[in-house]
Formats: structure tokens, sequence, C-alpha cells
């Protein structure tokens, strides 16, 4: 069976109340392929979790865009994986670039998150990437790998995974990899997974693409064969975020 198409918004530190009700309000009025076609989960900023979720149509899925490492208690600031469970969210966003480069989060932490959120029944979209300074130098598939790797280390069960290919240089950059660079990495990413982790998990384990994609060039990724859809930041916020799904078709 094919690989079901996946389409993450992810809003980053973005809205206001009213902006969170016009996004979920033109999302509940979009006609969209079927959720055999297509899953589409969107992340909006903690504080505003409970609302997307009481007005979003019940076949678009909520993610939090972080969680703690490990089980909550004396750690100001965060918010735990049980409190994600116990609020009915599904799934979560970890590893992504800005908190990797800004806030300093390592291979080795990002992978304890992704491993302790899955001891729990979260749903993963674990984000790798490379800085432009590395492509330059030749290092792309070595960063992605070894971030793969750490993951790898420390999970068994990839079902609920899904691995986001995001370079860091394209990303809110309106510079988009061109198909054949972001299908480059993905079939690399596959073949890394199928000799490293088994070849079950290299043909089913969803390999999306991040990095200013938008209603205009979301076709063109869209047909490359080893990309199973996007995790899309500024155009999530737009009512463009829709062309962006009925591109799985
Ligand atoms: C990459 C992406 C969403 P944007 O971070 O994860 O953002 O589409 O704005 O480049």
């Amino acid at each position: 069976m094919g690989r079901q198409f996946f389409v993450g918004g992810n809003w980053k530190c973005n809205g206001t109340t009213d902006d969170v009700k016009k996004i979920v309000s033109f999302l509940n009025g979009a006609d969209v392929p079927s959720e055999d076609v297509v899953e589409v989960v969107v992340s909006p900023p903690f504080v505003f979790l409970g609302l997307v979720k009481s007005l979003l149509r019940s076949d678009f899925g909520v993610a939090a865009q972080n969680c703690w490492v490990r089980k909550g208690g004396a750690f100001t600031g965060e918010i735990s994986a049980e409190m994600l469970v116990n609020l009915n969210i599904p799934w979560v966003i970890l590893g992504h670039s800005e908190r990797r480069l800004i806030l300093n989060e390592s291979d080795e932490f990002v992978s304890d998150k992704v491993a302790y959120a899955l001891s729990l029944g979260l749903k993963v979209i674990a984000c790798v990437g490379e800085t432009l300074e590395q492509r330059e130098s030749g290092s792309t598939m070595a960063i992605v790998s070894a971030q793969t790797k750490a993951i790898a280390e420390k999970v068994s069960n990839w079902d609920n995974i899904v691995l986001a290919y995001e370079p860091v240089w394209a990303i809110g950059t309106g510079k988009v990899a061109t198909p054949a660079q972001a299908q480059e990495v993905h079939f690399e990413l596959r073949k890394w997974l199928k000799e490293n982790v088994g070849h079950e998990v290299a043909a089913s384990v969803r390999i999306i693409y991040g990095g200013s994609v938008n209603g205009a060039n979301c076709k063109e990724l869209a047909v490359q064969p080893d990309v199973d859809g996007f995790l899309v930041g500024g155009a999530s916020l737009k009512p463009e975020f829709i062309d962006i799904i009925k591109s799985a078709t």
C-alpha cells in the first residue's frame, strides 16, 4: 500500500485568538481530498491548542510544537508529553531547526524527546535538516543521517513517526529546495533507513519536506516519488494552505 500523503501546518509563534478563529474557519470550510488520501495536522502555539481542538473539523488533527524531554515536574515554562496526552493532542513536532539552532537542542536531546513522546503514545513529526554552510561543504547527508541515527538508536517502532526534512536555508526564506534537491535527500534518507533500520520501515515511513512550501511550488514537489507531504510554516496561516493540501492528489 502507498504511503498516505501528510500535510502539517506549523503555525510557529504566530497569531491571536481572532487570527486562530479565522484560520480554523477557512480550514473548516475547505473542500479537500478525503482522509485516506491526505492526513492533515495543524500545529498552533500551546496556548491555542484547546481552542483549535474545540473548533477544528474532526478529520484534521492537532499537534503541539514541542514538549518536555521526560516526565513533567519542576521544569518552569515547559509543557510535558503527559499534558498533551491528557488534552488528547495526538501529535507533537520535535527537533525543529528553530529549536535545534536557537535553543541549542542537540541530536541526543531531540532523540530523547522523540522516544519519550512515543512511549506515551504520541505521534511525532521529527525534523532533520542541514544549514547552508553544511550543504555548501557537502555534508548534507552526513548531517541528516546523524540526526536520524540519533533517533533510530532510541526508537524501535517507527509507526508513529513522520520524518520532516527541512533544510535550514529554505526555512522562512522564500528559497525553496528544488524538487530535485528535495527528492535527492528524501531518497537518500529512505536508503539510510533501509540500510540501518529495515526495509519495512524505509518503505512505510513518510518523509515530508518543509521550507518555504507554498501554493505555487507545492505541486512539483508533491509528485516526487519520495516526497510524502509537507510541513508548512508561513503558508499554513493563509488560505493557500488548502492548495497545498490539495497537492496530495
Ligand atoms: C519550516 C517551515 C515549517 P516555512 O520551518 O516547519 O516553515 O514554510 O515558513 O519555511
